[in-house]
């Protein structure tokens, strides 16, 4: 909590959703789930929001529905929760995974095993179950970074992972281990988003209710989710965001 006391918000505020989630991750920072550099980069990731237009894109969307898709058609898909997501959606994570069997995983750049450990304790007040955190037991190949460490049944082995807030090298390296590497990052143009196999790019508290809604229309229909996942082309669709971002720059330019 904040050491000034309970801040007030207005819901009147023109910016007041914005205002809440700087409000959750400082909080996060006060009770220790979220890094200094964690406010840094939601910073970072406001700064694409106001370029895509602080909603969810078409291409955006189809990015979610072919992620959802993705992770039902897996064997082993797994949720990777760093103190940002931790703080900003611990409730979606806990749906997510109910609804898609996904295991969930603690995985930090800034890894302290205290903060893993506080990390899964959010998580599970939230709902989720299982969560590895404390103790990982292998390091992912080609790694420097802390980020590397992972658990042997979860990320490590896992088909698809979910990777949101990321930095681009452990998207390149579970790329390299032939994983389906699905990124939820705004920033279109970062390493990431660039090495994901689904490129989501969007805002976290938007993305995630959307895989959920997807998750729950394609359960149980395994068949057709893989079809969903193999049509989609990460390429093109990528190309139709950065399309989009410049038609709205071209719009704004003539007014
Ligand atoms: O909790 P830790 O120790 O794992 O550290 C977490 C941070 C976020 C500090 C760490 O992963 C990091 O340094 O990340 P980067 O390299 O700054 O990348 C974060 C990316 O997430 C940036 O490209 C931002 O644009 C993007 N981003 C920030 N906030 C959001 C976001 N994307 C979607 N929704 C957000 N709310």
């Amino acid at each position: 909590m904040y050491p000034e006391g309970e801040l007030t918000l207005d819901p009147s505020h023109p910016r007041y959703k914005s205002l809440l989630l700087r409000e959750r991750l400082v909080n996060g920072f006060y009770n220790g789930i979220v890094v200094p550099e964690g406010l840094i980069a939601h910073g970072r990731g406001e700064m694409f929001d106001y370029v895509i237009g602080e909603e969810t894109s078409p291409p955006a969307l189809k990015a979610e529905k072919a992620a959802a898709a993705a992770i039902i058609a897996s064997e082993s898909p797994v949720i990777s929760v760093n103190g940002n997501l931790a703080a900003l959606c611990s409730k979606e994570v806990a749906h997510l995974s109910k609804a898609t069997g996904a295991k969930v995983e603690v995985n930090l750049f800034h890894w302290s095993e205290k903060r893993a450990k506080l990390i899964r304790k959010i998580l599970e007040s939230n709902g989720a179950k299982k969560v590895l955190a404390e103790k990982p037991d292998v390091w992912l190949e080609g790694m420097r970074s802390n980020r590397g460490m992972c658990h042997a049944e979860g990320i490590f082995s896992a088909d698809t992972v979910l990777i949101p807030l990321e930095d681009g090298d452990r998207a390149l390296a579970l790329a390299d281990m032939g994983k389906t590497v699905i990124s939820l990052d705004l920033n279109p143009l970062s390493r990431t988003s660039l090495f994901a196999s689904i490129s989501i790019v969007d805002e976290v508290t938007r993305a995630m209710p959307n895989l959920i809604r997807f998750s729950k229309e394609l359960a149980g229909k395994e068949k057709r989710a893989a079809g969903i996942a193999k049509k989609f082309d990460n390429a093109s669709n990528l190309s139709d965001l950065y399309r989009l971002i410049g038609a709205r720059f071209d719009k704004l330019g003539k007014n």
